[in-house]
């Protein structure tokens, strides 16, 4: 275990992350500096926390010099590794790890870390609710909103840590060595950090880095980028499919979701398909990325199925608004990559409005050119990315610019005819006119039952 009594370490950007890994570092006597580029007026929530801590802050950029005179360093997911002083300070042979490192190596009990492009936080949370059911010691936490650093006062040596970990976390990581490891799936996003797919999908990869053969990799066997993870890891592997049986792990047959541990054991009836509360295809898959992870972790069957018999849709995952004059909402703002919109328009068959739009990541738009002629009805395009979106789309389908949400949302609602779906599923991450994908989920609502009122006015 690091030892951090006495020594110097630097944590970069404060956030959630940068103020509880802060906190953690200081509690457990280290001497902590914390360095935002944001000014000290931005910062002025957090900072008198941190001065009465003995927390020193550096607020308005990152000096050089702070990140020379350190024995650790500690980064934020947000903070890109290849920003200069980073850069530096591992060219002096600073040792640099990020905050969900530094959590992992002071969490008792057991990891179970899931990742992947789309999916992950639904799937956390479900795995979260079946271990509980299951009557296991449980906590969530990680990219989903609570810094892992927060679970380490909690977790006791018989905990299991239900962990959501973003290719952010996990390019930082070193000896983060989760029991069980999950890839739910791999599809082009964050290309604006990562430079390339292929090194986002390696960022993803350092999940099971550190295991062995005594640890669990579960894969996804119908996305050929996670599958394919299958040959470069020395964990043993196990799989889902919605397509077709594994010889160890979870899929659907005859309408029914069925586990089996490894081959030649018993196949286990877990739930008809039908018993799954969770709208769409993706959803589905999810569910199995559960059930596999949730078995290998020890739940029994039937604590399985209960748990997801009674679990709904996670706010901001398509999740279910209103029906104002026949025309249902759907809030899919964590849909903020070109997958997460295409398997959002999937479970919907036909007559969508489809608000698209945000701050681009480097995306490719014309990949939903053939899911917008089968089943939208028409585009409304909002934020920076709007005359992108609208270049890549053009003679596709109809276009509307709307630029703002409130627009987007009231043409949507006016062309919206009886039986059909507004859909808010951007594609595009919120930080050009939101603080956060939850904000402008938050905004749609609002937006949706300020249209309520209205229509009931009428
Ligand atoms: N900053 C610097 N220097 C830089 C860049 C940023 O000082 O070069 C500062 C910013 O001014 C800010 C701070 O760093 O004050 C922000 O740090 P952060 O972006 O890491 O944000 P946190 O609040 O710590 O939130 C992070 C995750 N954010 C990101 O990965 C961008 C949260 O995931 C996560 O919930 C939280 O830790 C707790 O684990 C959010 C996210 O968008 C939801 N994740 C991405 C995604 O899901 O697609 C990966």
């Amino acid at each position: 275990m690091t030892e951090l009594k006495g020594k110097k370490v630097l944590v970069v950007g404060l956030g959630k992350s940068g103020l509880a890994a802060a906190l953690f570092l200081r509690h457990r006597g280290a001497l902590v500096t914390v360095s935002d580029v944001r000014s000290a007026e931005a910062l002025a929530k957090d900072i008198p926390a941190l001065l009465e801590e003995g927390i020193m802050v550096e607020a308005g950029g990152h000096g050089l010099l702070t990140f020379r005179r350190q024995d650790l360093i500690v980064v934020s997911p947000g903070v890109p590794l290849d920003t200069p002083e980073l850069t530096q300070a591992r060219s002096f042979g600073l040792p640099v790890i990020g905050e969900l490192e530094l959590a992992a190596r002071f969490l008792k009990g057991k990891m179970l870390a899931i990742t992947g492009s789309n999916g992950k936080t639904t799937t956390t949370v479900l795995v979260g609710e079946i271990l509980k059911e299951a009557g296991l010691t449980t906590l969530v936490g990680g990219n989903i909103g609570v810094p892992v650093t927060e679970l380490i006062e909690p977790s006791t040596d018989d905990t299991w840590s239900v962990l959501e970990v973003s290719s952010f976390q996990l390019e930082s990581t070193q000896e983060f060595h989760p029991k069980i490891a999950l890839i739910l799936n791999i599809t082009p996003d964050h290309l604006d950090r990562h430079g390339s797919f292929e090194n986002y999908a390696c960022a993803k990869e350092m999940i099971f880095a550190a295991q062995d053969e005594h640890d669990a990799l579960v894969l996804n066997a119908d996305n050929a980028r996670a599958a394919a993870a299958a040959s470069r890891s020395a964990s043993t592997v196990y799989w889902f499919s919605s397509r077709h049986p594994v010889v160890q792990g979870a899929w659907v047959e005859n309408g029914n979701v069925l586990y089996r541990s490894s081959k030649g054991a018993p196949v286990e009836t877990v739930m008809p398909v039908g018993g799954i509360t969770l709208k769409g295809a993706h959803n589905v898959e999810n569910v199995l990325a559960a059930v596999c992870a949730a078995r290998l972790a020890g739940a029994e069957v039937p604590a399985i199925r209960r748990a997801i018999e009674a679990f709904h849709a996670v706010e901001h995952r398509l999740e279910f608004v209103a029906t104002i004059n026949g025309v249902d909402f759907y809030n899919d703002s964590k849909a903020t990559n070109v997958d997460a919109t295409a398997k959002a328009i999937s479970a919907f068959h036909t007559g969508i409005h489809l608000i698209l739009g945000g701050k681009d990541k480097n995306s490719d738009y014309t990949e939903l050119s053939q899911l917008l002629r089968e089943r939208v009805r028409a585009v409304y395009t909002i934020g920076s990315a709007a005359a992108k979106i609208e270049s890549h789309l053009r003679g596709v389908v109809t276009i509307h610019s709307c630029e703002t949400l409130d627009k987007a949302v009231s043409a949507a609602a006016a062309a919206a005819r009886p039986g059909e779906v507004v859909l808010l599923a951007p594609a595009c991450s919120s930080f050009d006119q939101f603080e956060s994908y939850e904000h402008r989920g938050r905004v749609f609502k609002k937006l949706v039952h300020e249209a309520i009122a209205v229509s009931e006015l009428r």
